[in-house]
């Protein structure tokens, strides 16, 4: 934004928030600036735990032959929801209440091929020495009345900048692939029109959701039996030739 935009005549944002004098112009600027760089605290926290899953995921497809992380997402939330979850929750909007009270500004979301990856992936986390964890609901043990399910985790983890180290909450989500097309589905229908009174669709979206955790069953049972059976011989050369150390070239 260039100074004019903000400080300008009719037009100017100072000029649209009703602010006349100077002291109060800089004040919105400091608050700007801090709100800022709060914000980016919050992207150095969600990068770091974002590459603590990747680094997972590495270890675990070496170890399993397979990548229990689909994917993952990160997002940082906008100011017009911070603002809101602030006022849902009845307290005024300030830098201090933003950081005390909303736990989700920075958002991981995992994604799991199998069911038993969730929790695999969540304890591998949770036990890390620098993670701290805040709070847990697991709402795939208890599923919200609407169907959602999914594993979410509030942690604190701390990110080392230039003179200091801060302590930032991440609020990450873990659940498997058929869980996140639900909850996705849901979130685009809830977007596209209230169905909140709709209580045929909304039974019928929980009958989705049972559809769906019927299926995350069969697949993990079907990976079990997979994995117990015995390993073909081919594959047992392959994987014992990949653990041998590489041979250093002697000059
Ligand atoms: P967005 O845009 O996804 O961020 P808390 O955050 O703990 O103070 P809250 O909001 O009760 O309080 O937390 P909750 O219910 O544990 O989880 C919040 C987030 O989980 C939501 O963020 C959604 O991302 C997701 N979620 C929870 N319930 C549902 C649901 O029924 N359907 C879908 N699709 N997602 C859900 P936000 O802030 O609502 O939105």
């Amino acid at each position: 934004m260039r100074s004019d935009d903000f400080f300008g005549g009719e037009g100017g944002l100072i000029h649209n928030l009703g602010i006349t004098d100077m002291s109060q112009a800089e004040e919105v600027l400091h608050m700007s600036y801090s709100f800022l760089k709060l914000m980016s605290y919050y992207n150095c926290a969600m990068m770091e735990v974002e590459t603590k899953f990747n680094v997972l995921n590495e270890e675990f497809s070496l170890m399993w032959d397979r990548e229990p992380i689909a994917s993952v997402k990160t997002r940082l939330k906008n100011p017009i929801s911070i603002r809101n979850k602030l006022v849902l929750k009845g307290y005024p909007f300030s830098l201090e209440n933003v950081e005390r009270y909303v736990n989700d500004i920075a958002g991981v979301r995992i994604v799991c091929s199998f069911l038993e990856d969730v929790y695999t992936v969540a304890e591998a986390f949770k036990k890390q020495d620098d993670v701290t964890l805040l709070e847990e609901k697991d709402y795939i043990k208890n599923p919200k009345p609407n169907g959602y399910r999914s594993l979410h985790l509030i942690v604190s983890v701390p990110i080392f900048l230039q003179h200091e180290k801060k302590q930032m909450k991440v609020e990450i989500q873990l659940r498997t692939l058929a869980m996140d097309f639900w909850a996705s589905l849901e979130h685009q229908l809830n977007y596209k029109k209230s169905i909140g009174e709709d209580v045929s669709m909304l039974a019928d979206l929980k009958y989705c959701a049972e559809l769906s955790a019927e299926l995350d069953k069969h697949m993990d049972e079907l990976r079990e039996r997979v994995q117990s059976e015995p390993e073909d011989v081919e594959d047992v050369l392959k994987k014992t030739m990949t653990d041998a150390p590489v041979p250093v070239k002697k000059s």
